[in-house]
């Protein structure tokens, strides 16, 4: 039922997750870091060789927003891809033998539910707002950066509400408390989005250039993103390359002191959007594992 050429429902993508750990466990296991609103589990996949000491890591989410469904398809893509190339490409051997990857494959597991079930456009969380009809929070505008300040709404019928307070949605809260619980090891915080084609770093809550901006646009202008397909990208901070914003995981994992943050923005640029067909998983999966492999091997050579 499972299939890396087609998008899967959160429950394929559950069982997906058990069977491949299972059957990689040598190099692969997964545990439980929460729970969402309406009680769905949240997991984090570990990838990477067992050496029997505390290894530098890559973080990694997708499916934030819950209509963005290349998205959690990238991040099946690139669990497979990691345990199934390892070994024969040397990069991801290189990789995953100095470093491990930790891959959360969908954050907003109740609002990707409810793409499956009701509405295909859905965006936020399923989070019930007090005094009001309208249903969920941002959960990419509420996180603890500049939060609520710009480019998002306190009305909880926007689809940019910020939520109440800072991390008000129990998945955000989980995967803010597991990267702080893992800040030491984390050293490149990766998320994925979609669509406009663009790669964007710190900041988007202020125009402030990152302490490391240079270093950031020489990582991303080497353009690995059209290296295979001639994909157009568009690189740069997310406040002046899409809009400011407030309250975005990859801000707060800055300011956290991950100095590798970047957003992603598959494809494509409109035409089909977000409802991207499934004849385009492939070549968008595979254009993408060149820069998450080039972005992954810098940061292992300047820890
Ligand atoms: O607005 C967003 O959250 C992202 N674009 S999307 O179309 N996927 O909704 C861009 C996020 C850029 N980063 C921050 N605003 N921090
Ligand atoms: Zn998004
Ligand atoms: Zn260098």
């Amino acid at each position: 039922q499972h299939s890396y050429v087609k998008y899967n429902s959160i429950e394929t993508i559950n069982q997906w997750m058990a069977t491949i750990v299972a059957q990689n466990s040598d190099m692969m296991s997964y545990s439980t870091i929460g729970s969402s609103y309406e009680g769905r589990p949240l997991h984090v996949i570990k990838i990477g060789k067992k050496t029997g000491s505390v290894k530098p890591a890559i973080f990694m989410d997708c499916g934030i927003h819950a209509r963005e469904w290349i998205s959690p398809a990238f991040c099946q893509w690139f669990v497979n891809e990691a345990v199934s190339t390892y070994g024969s490409d040397p990069t991801m051997t290189d990789l995953l033998n100095t470093m491990d990857f930790l891959v959360v494959p969908v954050i907003n597991v109740d609002g990707y539910s409810y793409t499956w079930t009701n509405d295909r456009m859905w965006r936020k969380t399923r989070s019930r707002n007090p005094g009001t009809n309208c249903r969920g929070t941002d959960p990419n505008r509420n996180w603890n950066a500049g939060w609520c300040e710009i480019g998002a709404s306190k009305n909880p019928c926007s689809e940019t509400y910020c939520g109440p307070v800072v991390e008000s949605e129990k998945v955000v809260k989980a995967v803010a408390d597991y990267i702080r619980s893992q800040r030491s090891v984390i050293k490149a915080y990766l998320t994925m989005h979609s669509y406009s084609q663009m790669c964007l770093f710190p900041y988007s809550y202020t125009y402030n250039l990152a302490a490391n901006h240079e270093e950031l646009v020489s990582l991303t202008a080497i353009n690995k993103l059209g290296s295979m397909y001639g994909t157009q990208y568009v690189y740069g901070p997310g406040a002046v390359t899409i809009y400011p914003a407030a309250g975005g995981s990859d801000d707060w994992a800055y300011d956290e002191g991950i100095k590798y943050a970047f957003t992603f923005e598959l494809r494509d640029t409109g035409r089909y959007g977000f409802l991207l067909p499934e004849s385009q998983i492939k070549p968008t999966c595979e254009e993408t594992m060149l820069a998450i492999k080039y972005i992954s091997q810098y940061v292992s050579e300047h820890l």
